[in-house]
């Protein structure tokens, strides 16, 4: 049995009932299995691979909270500092009911690879709590983002472990936890990424994601002699990444007809409405339904089924999973070309196999929604650096790190004798950034 092999039954063992951190390991390992062997002794040797998958800490913690009716109510909060060797912790929070140590683990292992990618100098962490926002006031969330703050303080800082946004978390959270930080700690720093214009966050960094993934799509087009002019184009979700991928989609000429939440999906022939859209969810907190109210002549279908809207472009921007083997043989059967995941891990292993097998470009999460967490590394540049920089200079920078991002993935997978395999690429090139610091840094 190879190393890498030898390792992914380990983590099985070790880690009993974690089943999307094992898919996570597993698909990079499996991408790894060519440079690991070129280098087994000296990796063997200070048991890189047992070091790498294994989080550096893992806090975990209650939450408890006053709801508006006066009753207490409790859940769970987790950071997970998976990889210091290239920068401070980073990485989102995620608050959803769905929320445990697997999918907290499997998202800061990813973590770890894509932030090598952006090129920027960030370890990888993942946090979050089972706490659902959905349905509650302002004070409920409030009250339970001070008291989630009031105990991860003690273990963050603007150059130990930065967090951020991820699902469930957005400005309104963001705000309340720096408020809460600052008022425990009396520090005023960048603590946090997302924040808002007038206290510290960076322009672009609400659309950096979704931005980012389209900057990454029109790369793939444009290596084939392509572009997305007169695409059709689906994104699913119609949260922060979705609502940004839609946007720069549409600039850049690409029609996007379908968007969904977790309830159902919508199909807008003639190009989504995104004012609509940014009213329902960014302003209301409503559901995608609603969208027929705006748009009449639009078609609202409950329940999952996204992928069966014929499309050019496929851009899966809501949760780990969502698209599975018989979404991607619908996908494949109706002519789709391309296919880059705006969420972290959207397509399950048997359906990106099959994707790729049918000869569509694929692109993984890691490389492809690298943008908003690179944005957020611009953040802290700014914050430490006392300034903001403009829209225009910000959007460059980022524009520059997907296009790197690209070139970094296309010739990883070459160098190793698969090219155009982009999964294989980004593992690789994020993966050798991050073994180097660790050989270099010794036993820790
Ligand atoms: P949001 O909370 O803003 O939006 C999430 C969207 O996905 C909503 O439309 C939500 O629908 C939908 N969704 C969530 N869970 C499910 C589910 N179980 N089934 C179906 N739909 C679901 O989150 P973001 O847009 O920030 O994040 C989306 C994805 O992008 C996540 O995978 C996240 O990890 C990833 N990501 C986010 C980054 C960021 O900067 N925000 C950066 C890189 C990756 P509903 O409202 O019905 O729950
Ligand atoms: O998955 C991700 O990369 C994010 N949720 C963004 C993390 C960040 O620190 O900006």
């Amino acid at each position: 049995m190879g190393y890498t092999e030898e390792i992914y039954e380990r983590v099985v063992a070790k880690n009993p009932n974690e089943p999307e951190f094992h898919q996570a390991v597993k698909e990079v390992l499996d991408s790894l299995k060519d440079v690991i062997d070129a280098n087994e002794a000296a990796y063997r040797k200070v048991s890189l691979l047992e070091r790498m998958v294994e989080p550096e800490r893992i806090i975990s913690f209650k939450v408890p909270w006053v709801d508006d009716n006066g009753n207490v109510q409790v859940n769970k909060g987790y950071r997970v500092q998976f990889n210091s060797a290239i920068g401070p912790y980073k990485g989102g929070l995620r608050f959803h009911p769905s929320v445990n140590q697997s999918i907290l683990k499997f998202l800061g292992f990813e973590q770890i690879f894509k932030n090598s990618l952006t090129g920027l100098p960030i370890g990888g962490g993942k946090g979050g709590s089972d706490f659902d926002p959905k349905g509650k006031s302002d004070r409920e969330v409030m009250a339970f983002c001070q008291s989630f703050m009031t105990e991860l303080f003690k273990y963050i800082g603007a150059d130990e472990d930065v967090p951020a946004g991820d699902i469930g978390v957005g400005g309104r959270e963001i705000g309340f936890l720096y408020g809460q930080y600052k008022r425990i700690t009396g520090l005023y720093e960048g603590v946090l990424t997302g924040k808002g214009l007038t206290w510290g966050g960076s322009l672009v960094r609400t659309q950096a994601t979704g931005y980012g993934l389209v900057y990454i799509v029109n790369e793939m087009l444009a290596a084939v002699n392509d572009s997305l002019e007169g695409k059709t184009a689906v994104v699913t979700g119609s949260g922060n990444v979705a609502i940004y991928a839609v946007e720069k989609a549409t600039q850049l000429g690409a029609k996007v007809v379908a968007m969904c939440d977790s309830n159902g999906y919508i199909y807008d022939e003639n190009g989504i409405n995104l004012d609509a859209v940014k009213e329902i969810k960014e302003v209301k907190r409503g559901r995608i339904s609603e969208y027929v109210d705006y748009v009449p002549t639009a078609v609202y279908t409950a329940g999952k089924g996204i992928w069966n809207i014929n499309c050019d472009l496929f851009l899966p921007c809501a949760t780990q999973n969502e698209l599975d083997l018989d979404g991607a043989k619908v996908l494949v059967a109706n002519g789709c070309k391309l296919v880059a995941e705006g969420a972290n891990m959207p397509t399950t292993r048997e359906a990106t196999e099959y994707l790729k097998e049918n000869g569509v470009l694929f692109m993984p999460g890691k490389a492809a929604n690298a943008g908003g967490v690179a944005t957020s590394a611009l953040e802290m540049s700014q914050n430490s650096q006392r300034l903001s920089w403009t829209f225009e200079e910000v959007d460059a920078k980022l524009l520059q790190i997907m296009k790197d991002i690209y070139a970094k993935t296309a010739d990883a997978a070459k160098r190793y004798g698969h090219e155009g395999d982009f999964v294989a690429g980004a593992n690789i090139a994020g993966f050798e950034k991050v073994a180097e610091a660790m050989m270099a840094q010794g036993i820790v």
